[in-house]
């Protein structure tokens, strides 16, 4: 089952030349596990890359697809419109907050992050408000890869080898505090204020320039950065006071990782914008959508100075087959109660990742929802090394964990069992004990 030869893929974020010395190929999946090519079963305790929620190989969704491409495998989305994806964009709107009641569609987090900006800038213009330009985004903060979103995102190295990127855009400072906030069970106690950084910004460039603010409600690629007690909803009010629209990007939050069907819902504070993806299909097929207040859509209808409102689109936005998929898998969430199911696996996992405290190199745990952290102190002058190596040894040991440089994340698909949880922090436990 091996590929005979590796050489002419560039992999995506991979050390290309270490992974095709000693490559770890999946061959399948299904429910809980991947199945490796020396055909083993490997828990997956990162729910792929955050977005397999509803566990791997549903049939429904396999179903819907299926039956989909017979009936119409492919519409255009310019000037045209096909049944699903009014329904989905109607199914979305009742799980959002309220008011936010308009769905663009998109085919990845990164595009859903692009269209949000987008729209944003379209959406200032439109109400008579041209000098809001800049775009307001947060160190530590991952958005995708456009260059939308590395230019608003805050991770080094996704943004230090691409030049100039979009100019305009500023950062407010991240809110992980190790020193006051270390081994917080949930949200960290010490940071609220650091929404005030806004304020900062608004000094320096004035609340006439800035067009919107994006973060991430909880920072999952970065090493898992849950937000502060009160930081979202001062940095909504700061928002408000500055007529600034805050967009959520809650590609990993939304569909249930916070145990509701976003994490605005769970922090209680309504942004303008959410952008969403990843759980939209349950990763089945690639999908993302912007999800906006009335007050955005009903600007941009009025105000519009030409008949076509957003001069932007996909050939693939709200393709037939992604919403066919996106429409099994909410009804499959719904069916088996997976969000209210991942309230009570979180509270399991909170206790069992904790009881990592006192391992050998452990130097901070996080938990927010169902994703955990454990973070580990990086080897002298090798930053990510133990981090790379404990994920290998957890896969030697039957366990896919995600490492972020030294912290392990933990995003386990919302089926996990109490057991599966144990299973892969002992796993975790044990791999960091075997490396140095
Ligand atoms: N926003 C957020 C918050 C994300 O986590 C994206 C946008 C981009 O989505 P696409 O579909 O364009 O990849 C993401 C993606 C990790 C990891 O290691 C996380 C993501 C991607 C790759 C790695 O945790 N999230």
């Amino acid at each position: 089952m091996k590929p005979n030869n590796l050489e002419s893929l560039w992999m995506p974020f991979t050390p290309n030349k270490t992974f095709k010395k000693d490559p770890r190929i999946i061959v399948g999946a299904k429910d809980m596990h991947f199945i490796s090519d020396d055909g083993r079963n490997i828990l997956d305790a990162t729910a792929g890359l955050w977005c397999v929620n509803a566990g791997h190989g549903r049939k429904k969704i396999q179903d819907a697809v299926y039956n989909q491409i017979g009936e119409l495998d492919y519409s255009p989305p310019f000037q045209f419109g096909h049944p699903k994806q009014f329904e989905l964009a109607n199914r979305l709107v009742e799980m959002f907050p309220e008011g936010m009641n308009h769905v663009f569609f998109s085919n990845s987090g990164s595009e859903a992050v692009d269209s949000a900006l987008k729209i944003a800038l379209a959406y200032q213009r439109a109400r008579g408000k041209a000098s809001k330009t800049r775009l307001i985004g947060r160190e530590r903060g991952y958005h995708g890869v456009g260059f939308g979103g590395i230019s608003v995102g805050g991770m080094v190295k996704n943004r230090m080898y691409f030049g100039s990127m979009l100019s305009g855009v500023d950062h407010l400072r991240h809110t992980h505090n190790p020193e006051l906030n270390a081994f917080s069970k949930g949200l960290p106690e010490y940071g609220a204020e650091l929404a005030n950084d806004l304020e900062r910004l608004v000094q320096l460039h004035d609340a006439s320039t800035i067009a919107a603010v994006i973060v991430e409600p909880i920072a999952g690629s970065t090493g898992v950065l849950p937000p502060p007690k009160g930081y979202l909803k001062k940095l909504r009010e700061l928002c408000t006071k500055h007529d600034i629209l805050l967009i959520f990007d809650e590609v990993i939050s939304a569909f249930g990782r916070m145990g509701t069907p976003t994490a605005a819902e769970f922090f209680d504070v309504t942004p303008d914008i959410i952008c969403c993806a990843k759980a939209l299909t349950n990763a089945t097929i690639p999908m993302g959508a912007t999800v906006v207040q009335d007050h955005i859509y009903q600007s941009m209808m009025e105000h519009a100075d030409a008949p076509i409102e957003l001069f932007h689109g996909y050939t693939y936005s709200g393709h037939p087959v992604a919403c066919a998929a996106a429409l099994a898998s909410l009804d499959i969430y719904k069916e088996d109660g997976l969000f209210e199911r991942a309230v009570d696996s979180a509270k399991h996992m909170q206790e069992v990742a904790h009881s990592l405290k006192g391992t050998k190199n452990v130097i901070d745990i996080r938990n927010m929802g169902l994703i955990a952290a454990v973070e580990i102190e990086a080897r002298d002058g090798a930053i990510g090394a133990r981090g790379f190596e404990v994920m290998k040894k957890a896969w030697d040991l039957g366990v896919m964990i995600r490492a972020n440089g030294d912290t392990i994340a933990f995003s386990p698909p919302l089926i996990v069992e109490n057991n599966q949880i144990e299973e892969m922090f002992d796993v975790t436990k044990k791999a960091i004990e075997s490396i140095n």
